[in-house]
């Protein structure tokens, strides 16, 4: 049978209006809300999408701890690898020598993936310690999960190298994040000049987690 050019212009419209037409009603009953199921798919494969780095910035959790060193990471900008202060674990540590930073955007954030293997509560542990004089001033680094806000994260001990770690001036407040099974990732962006950073440690709440001992295991290559 033949079919004029003119006829096949109105099919294909056709077909594309009714297409439109189902996304409307779509749309529409929903309520023009994003569906829950929709956002928690999501949220759960995006983070091995983002992760594009190297195996040795991602790290599989067991025995319900996540411990990893934070010169694992390439230091981006002002970020100094250094060995100067005695006491660091593994190579060395990586510390802030740019200016003092304020958010909008996050400045050289470096990122840390994890593969989650025991779902809870975890307890956040950063082993820091402050290289300066003005040490209420220029004590922390900002700190964000999953792509969630960056938060202020300070030490009030920082003398030594130590795990203390706050946030919530004046009020000392432990980080602590809800942590499903799966891909999740850490970030740090920088804040106090001299802020020195050897390693951090996410301990599932109520466990001791033997932070002082041997890193997680490298992802493997994806
Ligand atoms: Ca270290």
């Amino acid at each position: 049978m033949f079919v004029t050019q003119s006829k096949l212009t109105m099919v294909a419209g056709s077909v594309f209006a009714v297409f439109v037409f189902l996304l409307v009603v779509l749309f529409t009953m929903n309520d023009g809300e994003v569906d829950a199921s929709t956002t928690e798919t999501m949220s759960m494969f995006l983070p091995s999408i983002l992760h594009i780095g190297p195996p040795e910035t991602c790290y599989v959790g067991e025995g319900g701890r996540v411990v990893a060193e934070i010169e694992d990471h390439v230091p981006p900008e002002l970020w100094r690898f250094e060995t100067t202060e005695p006491g660091y674990y593994d190579l060395g540590y990586l510390i802030w020598r740019g200016f003092p930073e304020h958010l909008n955007p996050p400045v050289a954030p470096l990122y840390y993936h994890m593969e989650i293997t025991n779902p809870g509560e975890y307890r956040l542990l950063i082993r820091s310690f402050i290289d300066g004089e003005d040490i209420t001033e220029n004590n922390d680094v900002f700190v964000s999960v999953d792509g969630g806000p960056w938060v202020k994260t300070y030490t009030s001990n920082p003398f030594s190298w130590s795990w203390h770690t706050c946030q919530i001036d004046h009020n000392c407040t432990q980080p602590r994040y809800f942590l499903s099974y799966g891909p999740h990732f850490i970030g740090f962006a920088a804040r106090s000049p001299g802020m020195g950073l050897d390693r951090f440690a996410l301990v599932l709440t109520g466990l001791d987690g033997d932070i002082d001992g041997p890193t997680s295991p490298v992802c493997s290559e994806r």
